[in-house]
């Protein structure tokens, strides 16, 4: 995967809803109901990191849940990054 410029990053941080640019990576928090709901979303979004071989940092403390993608092959931020952001957000809508 190739590390994209800071244009394409800028262009594509436009097209997503709330996620944003920190240290080579795109971060962003969510809050559910409840443990049980954040962790249904989680497993949801492993099963779809596990397929497509990327994989988030990640944290959750009960209802709340603060998710990064970085590509750390790569040494920042490439398309697969923006891919799982778009899955993440469709997941959780
Ligand atoms: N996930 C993320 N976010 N970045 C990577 O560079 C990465 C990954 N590399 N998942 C993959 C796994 C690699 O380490 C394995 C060996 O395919």
């Amino acid at each position: 995967m190739e590390k994209l410029s800071t244009s394409a990053i800028t262009e594509k941080l436009a097209q997503l809803n709330g996620w944003d640019l920190k240290d080579d990576g795109i971060e962003k928090s969510f809050s559910f109901q409840d443990f049980k709901t954040a962790f249904a979303a989680m497993t949801h979004i492993a099963i779809e990191c596990e397929v497509l071989n990327h994989h988030p940092e990640w944290n959750n403390v009960y209802n709340r849940l603060h998710i990064r993608f970085s590509t750390h092959d790569a040494g920042g931020l490439t398309q697969a990054d923006f891919d799982l952001a778009k899955i993440v957000d469709k997941i959780i809508g």
